[in-house]
């Protein structure tokens, strides 16, 4: 069981719908670990970085002018494969064909505006961190939570 870490962002559809409190309780309450978080404002060079596998495709200038749209929240959750734990409670990309109880299944009906990103592999995990995140943000700590929520 590997304790991996995943990048995770609430887009601006999820700030703007003053949902951040509950993305972030459902993560909390699964168990993951939250080792950085800040808000920020994505630019377009920002976006090019993060979705570099996509700026070539016909849907990312959308993409882009909603990812740049307002401001969103950047964590990074660590534990034990934290990465494809939280593509499971994410859902599927477009909100439409996510089940009910994923964040897209629960929160909206829409393929873009899907209030969430997370990793979706340990290689777009280290790929991803570094690009919101400086080696000094992530906190390492202990929780006593740990033994109780991941054995
Ligand atoms: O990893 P995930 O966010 O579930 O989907 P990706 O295939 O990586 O696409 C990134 C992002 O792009 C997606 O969350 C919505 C948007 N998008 C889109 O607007 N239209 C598509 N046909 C595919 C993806
Ligand atoms: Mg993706």
């Amino acid at each position: 069981m590997a304790n991996e870490r995943s990048l995770i962002l609430f887009k601006p559809d999820a700030v703007q719908r003053r949902l951040c409190g509950e993305l972030l309780s459902r993560i909390e309450k699964r168990g993951l670990k939250i080792v950085g978080l800040k808000m920020l404002q994505v630019t377009k060079e920002l976006s090019a970085q993060h979705y570099a596998e996509h700026v070539e495709k016909p849907f990312y200038p959308l993409l882009e002018e909603f990812i740049t749209s307002g401001p969103v929240v950047a964590l990074v959750v660590e534990g034990p494969e934290a990465i494809s734990v939280m593509r499971t409670m994410m859902g599927s990309t477009n909100g439409r064909e996510s089940a009910l109880g994923t964040i897209r299944g629960d929160f909206g009906l829409s393929r873009q505006m899907n209030l969430i990103h997370g990793s979706d592999g340990p290689e777009a995990a280290a790929r991803e961190i570094p690009i919101y995140f400086k080696a000094e943000e992530l906190i390492e700590y202990e929780t006593t939570l740990a033994g109780w929520v991941c054995a």
